[in-house]
């Protein structure tokens, strides 16, 4: 079963839409096995942004999701990697479609209120710098059948 690294930034968080984000992956099926609200160090942004290092908007991105708390979960399912960078939408707030979740809530790039892993790759990284195989949970879900 695929597993995907999901983050409420901190413009979610304080505008207060961490349940309607989370509400979102519970109704399409997905299975959430981890979650904690953190405020991020600065190494731990500058290791999940790693690969725009270098970049222009490098510093601002980093100053930004260290701001304030974000809320960091890991959500399991099938093809959840694609499935939910869909259901985020575009990094542009111009070209993110509504139904999105940037598309619906979300009128800047750079307050574009959630990150979800772009690879299986990214996302076992991003998993193992936030959280510990402990704090990962595997326990059955009822309806997992019919979905
Ligand atoms: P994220 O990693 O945060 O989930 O977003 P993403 O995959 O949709 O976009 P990515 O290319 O990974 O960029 C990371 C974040 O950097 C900001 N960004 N600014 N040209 C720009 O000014 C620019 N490009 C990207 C966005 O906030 C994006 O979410
Ligand atoms: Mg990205």
């Amino acid at each position: 079963m695929e597993r995907t690294f999901l983050m409420v930034k901190p413009d979610g968080v304080q505008r207060g839409l961490i349940g309607e984000i989370m509400k979102r992956f519970e109704r399409k099926g997905f299975q959430l096995i981890g979650a904690k609200l953190i405020h991020m160090t600065r190494q731990q942004a500058e290791l999940h942004y790693q690969e725009h290092l270098g970049k222009d908007f490098f510093e601002k991105l980093v100053n930004f999701i260290t701001s304030g708390p974000v809320f960091a979960m890991v959500w399991q399912g099938d093809d959840v990697i694609a499935l939910s960078r869909s259901m985020i939408g575009k990094t542009s707030a111009l070209e993110a479609a509504p139904g999105t979740i940037r598309g619906d809530f979300a009128v800047h790039t750079n307050l574009n209120l959630i990150h979800g892993s772009d690879s299986p790759q990214s996302a076992q990284r991003e998993i193992a710098n936030f959280f510990t195989a402990e704090e990962l949970l595997t326990y059955s879900k009822a309806v997992q059948s019919w979905i």
